[in-house]
């Protein structure tokens, strides 16, 4: 073990013991959402998609507590912050950044792509949005509104975009393949 990871492995420890004497949590718990998080997938975050464009219930209470509707189909969402749901539709395109570090709700998406945590993509995605878009093969057209929402680490969000043309009658599973990541931070839109 060099010394840097002897370092790194003493502060973990002083932090993790820190947690659990102060009943924040255990490292029982901490093992657990480590699992959790390690088991997270873009693809959890597609079926949700998914099942919102089938669904006018479940799109409904998707975007009124995220972590419900995560929860409704069986991802785990315990010790998660609240996430909130970002609708795009024909007037409006919303775009994901942590502008401070890399809040990203993983529990829905897994660990955030390094894209994310550039502090290139941090800057830019509040200064030039529309740019860094168009980095991404994305062109919107001006008619359309954007706007950038900043993730914390007491609220992390993710979008829930427009369903493509091309797609009528295509069932859940057909539909969960054809979201990707980038579409549900905004970077990029499902194509059919
Ligand atoms: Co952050």
């Amino acid at each position: 073990m060099s010394l840097i990871e002897a370092d790194s492995e003493r502060l973990l420890a002083a932090v993790t013991s820190l947690l659990a004497q102060k009943g924040i949590a255990s490292d029982d718990e901490l093992v657990e959402r480590q699992r959790v998080t390690d088991a997270a997938s873009p693809g959890q975050g597609a079926r949700m998609v998914a099942r919102a464009w089938l669904d006018p219930e479940y799109r409904a209470l998707m975007l009124a507590d995220g972590a419900k509707a995560a929860e409704a189909i069986g991802i785990p969402m315990r010790g998660m912050p609240p996430l909130g749901v970002l609708e795009n539709d024909a007037e409006t395109h919303h775009l994901v950044v942590c502008t401070l570090c890399s809040c990203y709700p993983r529990a829905v998406l897994g660990y955030p792509p390094l894209w994310f945590k550039s502090a290139a993509y941090r800057a830019r995605a509040v200064r030039d949005p529309r740019g860094i878009l168009v980095e991404f093969g994305t062109t919107l057209p001006d008619s359309i509104r954007l706007r950038v929402v900043d993730s914390t680490a007491d609220y992390r969000w993710m979008v829930l975009p427009m369903r493509p043309a091309g797609t009528e009658g295509w069932n859940e599973a057909q539909l969960t393949a054809i979201v990707r990541e980038g579409d549900m931070i905004g970077v990029t839109l499902p194509q059919a």
